[in-house]
């Protein structure tokens, strides 16, 4: 038995060789997509199934040894802060213990913290920084 062979809008082939083109109207809309008839395309709105990824947080934590020039530094470096801003958020960690000093996705954030973590090692300084999810 052969079996029966569909076009793109669901019209039967029924022996034709091919299938109505999207502009063709010559009985009436056989394959033109019209809300009024039961044909066409399934439009049904679908609930998207995809969330948002979260971002993440790079905190930069206090400790007693690390000069405050080099973390103003790591923060003009790595966060592309002025000299100002970079000085406020130091003494924010330097006396709330630690402050968030940027917000990325994931891998970046992630990134981030450990080249600020490399380069604190590579000078011999004790400072530290890691990533935390947003809520
Ligand atoms: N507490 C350090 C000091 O007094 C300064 C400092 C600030 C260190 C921020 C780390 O993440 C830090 N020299």
């Amino acid at each position: 038995m052969i079996e029966p062979r569909y076009c793109w809008n669901g019209t039967m082939m029924m022996g034709h060789r091919f299938c109505p083109r999207a502009q063709d109207n010559d009985d009436n809309d056989p394959g033109g997509v019209n809300p009024d008839r039961d044909e066409g395309l399934a439009t049904a709105t679908a609930k998207p199934e995809l969330k948002r990824p979260p971002m993440y947080k790079v905190l930069l934590l206090n400790d007693d040894f690390t000069p405050m020039e080099f973390v103003v530094h790591i923060l003009e470096v790595f966060f592309a802060m002025n000299r100002e801003k970079a000085t406020q958020i130091m003494l924010r960690v330097h006396t709330e213990g630690a402050a968030a000093v940027g917000i990325f996705p994931r891998d970046i954030a992630e990134t981030k913290s450990e080249q600020v973590n490399l380069y604190a090692q590579e000078n011999n300084h004790p400072l530290m920084s890691t990533i935390e999810m947003t809520d």
